[in-house]
């Protein structure tokens, strides 16, 4: 199958374009490297089409979904407390973006859209694990642009026959997952801090907990999504099902590092949740989804690329010196 990939230079989208490679699917990129990088692609690069440009530019979209079998639409602003700042400019990479996307794939004749969508649409649900037919009650700009999504995508569904696939990511951690700005995950916080050996700071008094899960488990979501034959019209739940809080997340990396993870504590940070937890029965039912990479073997393979990052990095400044 011939795949787009928007936002295909990112955390989750250059994992999936290296699985889409590596099973012998034809990827074009569609990537604005506003927070993508080009290194995300470096196994995949020889062997895929990279455009860069914006999911804003209907032309540039047109031009990516040619040809096109089916779009996995991951490129969108993913920060909540950036769209808390920003709604304006969350609600046209999220929403007029999106739009951009299905007008393009229904010219194109594209078979299938899987939208990346969130945890963020349920809001403050009080009654976990979280089921896909709780009321959708978003708290944040982020929340809001990700459930308008999910409408325009059903609607487009019904209106035009494109296939329409929602997935909504609880708290995805993994490879290439950037710590580096103040809206990053706490995992790839967490995994640089013992890297730096600075003390990793805990907002809140670290009891809260968050359905963590494996970026690996979420390809293999993806990639189910794409073909599954009774997905399209749907919103689906991609979690693990568990829960764990950062407290012992701080343990269990202690345990696997071997390096000090006493936290610091700071005040809890504003509109935080305090638990989720997906209900992934749907997943498992429609897509034949089971999370098969565990939470500590998670971890571990991400405490390793943290490691082979930073080794990485050393040797070219090194070389960098020496010429
Ligand atoms: C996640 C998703 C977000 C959205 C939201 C919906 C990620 C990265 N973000 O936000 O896209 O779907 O769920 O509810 O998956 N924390 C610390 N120390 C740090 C950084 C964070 O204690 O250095 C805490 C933070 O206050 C929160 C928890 O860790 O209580 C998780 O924070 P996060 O930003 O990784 O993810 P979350 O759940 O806010």
């Amino acid at each position: 199958m011939r795949y787009l990939v928007t936002g295909g230079a990112g955390f989750i989208g250059s994992n999936t374009v290296d699985e889409l490679v590596r099973r012998g699917h034809e990827v074009v990129v569609l990537d604005d490297l506003s927070t993508g990088k080009v290194e995300n692609l470096s196994q995949a690069s020889a062997k895929i089409k990279l455009m860069q440009n914006s999911i804003t530019n209907l032309d540039a979209v047109r031009e990516a979904c040619r040809a096109a079998d089916c779009v996995i639409h991951l490129a969108a602003q993913t920060s909540v407390p950036r769209s808390v700042k920003d709604p304006i400019e969350t609600n046209l990479a999220n929403v007029d973006g999106t739009l951009n996307v299905l007008v393009a794939a229904r010219d194109a004749h594209v078979k299938r859209v899987v939208f990346a969508s969130s945890c963020a649409v349920y809001g403050k649900t009080s009654e976990l694990p979280i089921r896909e037919s709780a009321a959708l009650a978003p708290i944040s700009p982020y929340g809001v642009s990700k459930q308008v999504g999910e409408a325009y995508g059903r609607v487009f569904q019904e209106l035009y026959a494109l296939e329409f696939v929602a997935l909504r990511y609880f708290n995805v951690f993994g490879p290439r997952q950037d710590p580096g700005s103040p809206y990053s995950g706490v995992l790839s916080v967490f995994n640089a801090a013992l890297l730096e050996g600075t003390q990793p700071t805990v907002f809140g008094d670290g009891e809260q907990s968050r359905d963590f899960v494996y970026v690996g488990n979420v390809v293999e979501a993806i990639l189910l999504a794409a073909e599954a034959k009774r997905a399209p019209g749907l919103a689906i739940n991609i979690g693990t099902g568990n829960r764990c809080t950062l407290n012992q997340t701080l343990a269990l990396l202690e345990k696997i590092t071997g390096r000090p993870a006493r936290a610091k504590y700071a005040p809890p940070r504003e509109g935080d949740i305090r638990d989720s937890q997906a209900d992934i029965a749907l997943a498992q039912d429609i897509l034949g989804y089971h999370p098969r990479i565990g939470f500590e073997e998670g971890l571990s393979l991400t405490w390793e690329w943290f490691c082979a990052a930073r080794n990485a990095s050393n040797r070219t400044s090194v070389h960098g010196r020496l010429e």
